[in-house]
């Protein structure tokens, strides 16, 4: 009866759409799901245009504590930390009048005369810096002595009065022309606490404070990172400084704005040790009570004399569950481990046996940038200005260790897929070596299954959260197939941005990740297997 309905009404050559019509009535429910299939799978791959510039999520006091994980779940950091994290290996540079007085702490009335690094060179810095695989370098641009290494307005404390370059010279702006010209990026360290300064201790020094901040954030280009201790001695009046932090913090935000500003600040968090070594659960979602400036103060350095070359006040757990109850706001906060090649952050002649082997900084590597943290390795000059050939040999041992492991992911042509599934659109981007594709999962645990190409011997894991969905897995594991039996390998709690871990090596060509507990569904951005070229 249909047919002949539709014989009346239509002209022989229009049976071509009848039958399309015909066969697409009778198929309507599959390519709606072909549809679905394909637009899922697009977006499980795409391209992040950037991350939302909320950094944080307010907590109402009506909240469950599943709404509140929920809320946890879904903090990202902003568009600066985002590139920030992404850099994993910073340097730091501390340099100044205490390379010249065999001090960690200068006292503040040292005489500019001593200040002369003859054969200074920033691109030897820069370049060892890039060669050892860091993104970032950060000058002691002024340490708590007042010295500043840039011929400031504002002081005869600096480079200006010193005889190198006859007083026309510029650490930092000889600094700031290599990255430039080397493609690595700058940041500066300057110290609040100024025992120098006339006017420390009163209002003014603030004044003084951000003129100085204004010199060095105008003059130099970008400035990608602003690295604030919060250490408050004395000056030479005796007073104390009741420092205007929210006042620097503008001063910065206007200057530059996609600067990070770290520890004494906002963006970056002090994983609490000078050690090298993070935290096994490195939450970067954390409560906002961490960001008090009080609260990082006392973790501070307070009192000259009282230097300690590794401060260790690491507070185990940080972002729980149990943590995040209770607080107004979940902030982005994430964690930098700063630590130095040699036992002080100055240069020491005396020291120069006991530069960090290559080994020691690869197992510093796995601890900080393999735990969710980014490492602020410091490597401090020597008096003639260029960083120490024991140094240097120490950089490029660790640089070749990290390159000969993570050169080739053993899992890079396998088959991949979830457990029970024939497959789930974009769980490759796992394996695509490329960040920014990541596989979101449609549910909290799910269970992934590797099968490599042929059997593989490896003895270390790398797993990647995308983290601009949020940070989510809270206790993962790792099997692989021997004997035809899943055989557990290793675990671990938090992934977040990297997560890098080491274990006696197996072969296998068969592993299993499960994802034991998460906070809501995770995204996940990379997996690698890897055979190290040392065993730790
Ligand atoms: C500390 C300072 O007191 C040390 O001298 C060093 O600069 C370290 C990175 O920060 O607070």
């Amino acid at each position: 009866m249909f047919m002949s309905n539709l014989k009346k009404t239509v002209q022989p050559e229009s049976y071509g759409t009848i039958l399309f019509l015909l066969i697409f009535n009778s198929m309507k429910r599959y390519i709606y799901i072909i549809i679905v299939i394909l637009l899922f799978g697009c977006s499980a791959n795409e391209k992040l245009p950037g991350s939302k510039q909320d950094n944080y999520v307010e907590i109402l006091p009506t909240d469950s504590e599943n709404e509140i994980i929920r809320k946890g779940a879904s903090v990202t950091p902003n568009a600066r930390q985002m590139a920030w994290q992404e850099m994993e290996l910073t340097a730091f540079i501390h340099f100044g009048i205490n390379t010249f007085t065999d001090r960690e702490w200068g006292t503040g009335k040292e005489n500019p005369d001593i200040f002369n690094p003859e054969k200074l060179d920033a691109v030897q810095w820069v370049r060892t810096c890039k060669d050892a695989g860091m993104k970032l370098v950060i000058l002691t641009a002024k340490h708590h002595d007042g010295f500043c290494l840039w011929p400031s307005k504002y002081t005869d404390h600096s480079v200006k009065n010193s005889p190198w370059k006859n007083g026309k010279g510029d650490v930092v702006k000889e600094l700031a022309n290599a990255c430039r010209e080397h493609g690595i990026k700058l940041g500066i360290y300057l110290s609040p606490w100024d025992r120098n300064s006339a006017v420390y201790g009163t209002d003014e020094y603030n004044d003084y404070f951000i003129n100085q901040l204004t010199e060095l954030l105008t003059n130099y280009g970008d400035v990608a990172e602003v690295w604030f201790d919060g250490a408050c001695g004395e000056g030479p009046n005796g007073k104390k400084q009741v420092y205007n932090w929210q006042r620097y913090y503008k001063s910065i935000r206007r200057l530059q704005p996609n600067a990070v500003i770290a520890v004494m600040g906002p963006d970056v968090r002090w994983v609490g040790t000078e050690s090298g070594y993070g935290r096994d659960t490195e939450w970067s979602v954390v409560p906002v009570s961490l960001q008090n400036e009080d609260a990082i103060a006392t973790l501070s350095q307070q009192q000259a004399g009282t230097f300690r070359p590794a401060i260790d006040a690491m507070a185990t757990d940080l972002g729980s569950r149990e943590q995040l109850f209770g607080t107004q706001r979940l902030v982005w906060y994430p964690s930098e481990v700063d630590v130095s090649i040699r036992p002080g952050w100055y240069y020491h002649e005396s020291q120069d046996s006991l530069v960090k082997t290559p080994e020691k900084l690869v197992d510093i590597y796995y601890s900080s940038v393999g735990k969710n943290s980014l490492l602020l390795l410091n490597i401090p000059p020597d008096r003639r200005g260029l960083i120490h050939e024991n140094d240097v040999e120490s950089l490029m041992g660790m640089k070749k260790i990290l390159d000969e492991t993570f050169r080739t992911n053993l899992a890079a042509n396998a088959r991949i897929k979830q457990q029970k599934l024939l497959s789930r659109p974009g769980i490759k981007s796992l394996i695509d070596g490329d960040y920014d594709t990541y596989w979101m999962a449609k549910e909290e645990t799910p269970a992934i299954e590797i099968t490599l190409e042929g059997e593989k011997t490896f003895d270390r894991l790398l797993l990647q959260e995308k983290i601009t969905v949020g940070q989510r897995v809270e206790k993962f594991k790792l099997e692989a197939k021997i004997n035809g039996d899943w055989t557990h390998i290793t675990e671990g709690t938090t992934i977040g941005y990297k997560r890098l871990l080491r274990f006696p090596e197996i072969t296998s060509d068969q592993v299993r990740l499960t994802i034991l507990q998460a906070r809501e569904t995770p995204a996940l951005a990379e997996f690698g297997l890897y055979k190290s070229l040392m065993v730790h």
